[in-house]
């Protein structure tokens, strides 16, 4: 029995040497691992959450631990940049209206019906007029813009069915109130719309509409889906007022602590996940509108022109619009169709 028991330590004994032995050899190769935290608001299965799981994560997990933290649990939406700045995150998926807080000149990435399509975004952001922009980032902030990422065409969404409210012009969305992220760009583009903005962070949104807080929101269809805002609305009227985007962002200061080679991959992996991120929205808006009218929803194009001659006009005329770098709009639309 006392042999028994002995043996029975002993080997239970060895096979705790062994655990620890192999959890003290992944904590040595962990600690060679540069630590890659990403704060978004997005959820997990938001498809650009998954391809930088999917492809980012893998393709640096020699030099680096890649740490997403979703439904901006590790901080609040808008925050990231400073966070980053600060040497207190190394990563984030950053929309132009938070770089425009610090650098007014962002805006106009963030001007209704500039960006046409998801390929016009990449041609935008890969082309020379985009280098002073990328710069001021990094001398400024101490933030490195990887790659350009596609959220989609935003489209106001609204809780009223259309017998209560048909949105064909601007005029149509006075008094409304609408849910846009809290920055000035962003409350701008509300009010360019015709809507009275109201300005929320996006975790805050779901109980905002199903308690009648807000009358919509906008954003793209594959996060009506993913954030369920279906459940809680009632139309959608698809206005394309936004091809929207967000940057990829690493710290400078991470960046350049990896090797010429390491930095490589970086890039490489931040692009990949980029395309197949984009990809995938673009399959899921094309697809997604079937699925919201089985769900109950209503979905039409309002006077598109009535709304793009309104907006594009309210920039023009705006404070935003003197920040712009000369000729920078020419060159932006020159890239499009
Ligand atoms: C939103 O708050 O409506 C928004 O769509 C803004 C985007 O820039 C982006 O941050 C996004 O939220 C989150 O990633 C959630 O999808």
């Amino acid at each position: 029995m006392i042999t028994k028991l002995s043996r029975r330590a002993a080997i239970s004994t060895v096979a705790a040497i062994g655990i620890l032995a192999s959890a003290g050899s992944a904590a040595l190769a962990d600690a060679h691992l540069t630590q890659l935290r990403l704060s978004m608001a997005g959820s997990e299965t938001d498809q650009r959450s998954v391809a930088m799981a999917e492809v980012f994560g893998p393709a640096v997990s020699e030099f680096a631990s890649y740490e997403p933290a979703y439904n901006a649990t590790l901080f609040a939406q808008g925050t990231e940049l400073e966070a980053i700045s600060r040497g207190n995150l190394e990563m984030s998926i950053a929309s132009a209206q938070e770089l425009a807080q610090f650098f007014p000149e962002f805006s106009i990435f963030t001007a209704g019906y500039v960006h046409q399509d998801a390929a016009h975004q990449v041609a935008v952001f890969n082309d020379p007029l985009m280098e002073p922009f990328k710069q001021t980032v990094l001398d400024e902030l101490g933030v490195r813009l990887l790659s350009v990422m596609y959220l989609g065409r935003r489209h106001v969404n609204l809780r009223q069915c259309p017998d209560e409210l048909t949105v064909t012009t601007p005029e149509d969305l006075n008094g409304v109130n609408l849910r846009m992220p809290g920055t000035d760009a962003w409350q701008f583009l509300g009010a360019a719309l015709g809507a009275s903005p109201t300005p929320m962070s996006f975790s805050e949104v779901y109980t905002a509409l199903s308690t009648g807080a807000v009358d919509g929101q906008d954003n793209p269809l594959p996060t009506v889906v993913d954030a369920r805002f279906y459940e809680v609305t009632c139309q959608i009227v698809l206005t394309s007022h936004l091809v929207d985007l967000n940057y990829i962002v690493i710290s400078e200061e991470v960046f350049q602590s990896f090797t010429p080679e390491q930095q490589a991959i970086v890039q490489q992996a931040a692009d990949d996940a980029a395309e197949l991120g984009r990809q995938r929205q673009l399959a899921l808006e094309a697809e997604l509108g079937a699925f919201l009218e089985e769900n109950g929803l209503t979905l039409y194009e309002p006077d598109l022109a009535a709304f793009r001659t309104a907006v594009q006009a309210a920039y023009l005329d705006s404070e935003f619009a003197e920040t712009w770098p000369e000729g920078v709009l020419e060159q932006i639309n020159a890239l499009g169709n």
